[in-house]
């Protein structure tokens, strides 16, 4: 975990990381810079999403992505910066995005790492104003260094990332990641140009007062989630769905609650990815000291199968009411 000491409020997220590549010596420098690369896109995002309304790229651009969705021209521009920071940064040799249905090589055959990554989430929200977010996991590749990278690069598992995190463009704008040592969040502050640390080894709380999820779908969801949700109310706690998964995952860290995603008459496997939204914030909500299930099975413990955009259910946040939903949906 953090030593807060060693790492007090207010550094910038620069500082931060190199003062952590001392005391972990992680990957000679290399994971750093990619957190950098993330992180310069992050602000890049983050003037393009403030600027929005103003400069007529909100809109759907009448084309649709690898989902079948309708393309806004927030998601492409994001995916495009992110992509473009990756490569130029040299450490990626390869990305997976959300937006592109097959691996983007970089041409950085040397880079150890790959990033799975979905550059603008929230796709509902992008047009009218509300947060919107970026989630991303890190590999360090399995295949030959100096070759093309390959797909098993990213269907190690989750428990084979070595960091994941997500921005978040919210009132404030923040970075949150993990190395496998704790949570730390960094707040963006727009005149300087900088993230600084503002919060040092986030933990959630076992318990919540919230719990989030789409109630529009209620006929649709499982038994078990039904259950669950009328104990929730029955307790009075409270419900919040911005539907922006890192919006209501970000509250959820700070405030305790759980976050779900069941599988659907429609969806029977989940809306959410696997790869890029699911795996990255169930290894960062194990570092907080929170849980994350797909029903009775930790998603951690979930084997990719050979499709990049896998979905699957996704049940994350305190670890009471996780477990509680958990032990649910074994019986
Ligand atoms: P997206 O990748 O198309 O943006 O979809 C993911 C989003 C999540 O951010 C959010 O939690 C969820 O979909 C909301 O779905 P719904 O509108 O079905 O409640
Ligand atoms: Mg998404």
């Amino acid at each position: 975990t953090e030593n807060t000491l060693a790492t007090p409020v207010g550094i910038t997220l620069e500082r931060y990381i190199m003062r952590k590549q001392s005391e972990f010596a992680y990957a000679t420098g290399e994971l750093s810079q990619l957190l950098r690369d993330i992180a310069l896109a992050g602000k890049i995002v983050n003037r393009e999403v403030n600027r929005a309304g103003l400069s007529r790229i909100t809109g759907a651009m009448g084309e649709k992505n690898v989902q079948g969705e309708n393309q806004q021209k927030l998601d492409v521009e994001a995916n495009i910066r992110f992509v473009r920071a990756l490569t130029n940064g040299g450490e990626a040799c390869a990305v997976l995005s959300e937006e592109d249905e097959d691996i983007i090589q970089t041409g950085n055959v040397n880079g150890k790492y790959v990033v799975a990554i979905d550059p603008l989430d929230g796709s509902s929200n992008i047009d009218v104003n509300v947060s919107i977010g970026t989630i991303f996991g890190i590999y360090r590749r399995v295949s030959r260094i100096g070759g093309p990278a390959r797909k098993e690069d990213f269907l190690q598992g989750g428990r084979a990332q070595i960091a994941a995190g997500y921005v978040l463009y919210g009132s404030s704008t923040m970075l949150v990641y993990t190395t496998g040592h704790g949570v730390a969040g960094f707040t963006y502050e727009n005149s300087l140009g900088e993230f600084f640390l503002s919060h040092p080894d986030i933990k959630i709380p076992r318990q919540g007062p919230v719990f989030s999820c789409n109630e529009g779908n209620w006929f649709d969801y499982p038994e078990f989630v039904r259950t669950f949700l009328t104990t929730c109310k029955e307790r009075r706690l409270t419900a919040r769905y911005v539907g922006s998964l890192v919006a209501d995952y970000h509250r959820n860290l700070f405030t305790g609650g759980i976050y779900l995603y069941p599988p659907t008459v429609d969806k029977p496997g989940g809306k959410l990815r696997l790869l890029y939204e699911c795996f990255p914030l169930a290894f960062l909500i194990e570092q907080a000291g929170g849980v994350a299930v797909t029903g009775a099975d930790l998603v951690l413990d979930v084997h990719p199968t050979s499709d990049l955009h896998q979905r699957a259910p996704l049940f994350v946040g305190s670890a009471d009411l996780v477990e509680e939903l958990r032990c649910k949906a074994t019986k």
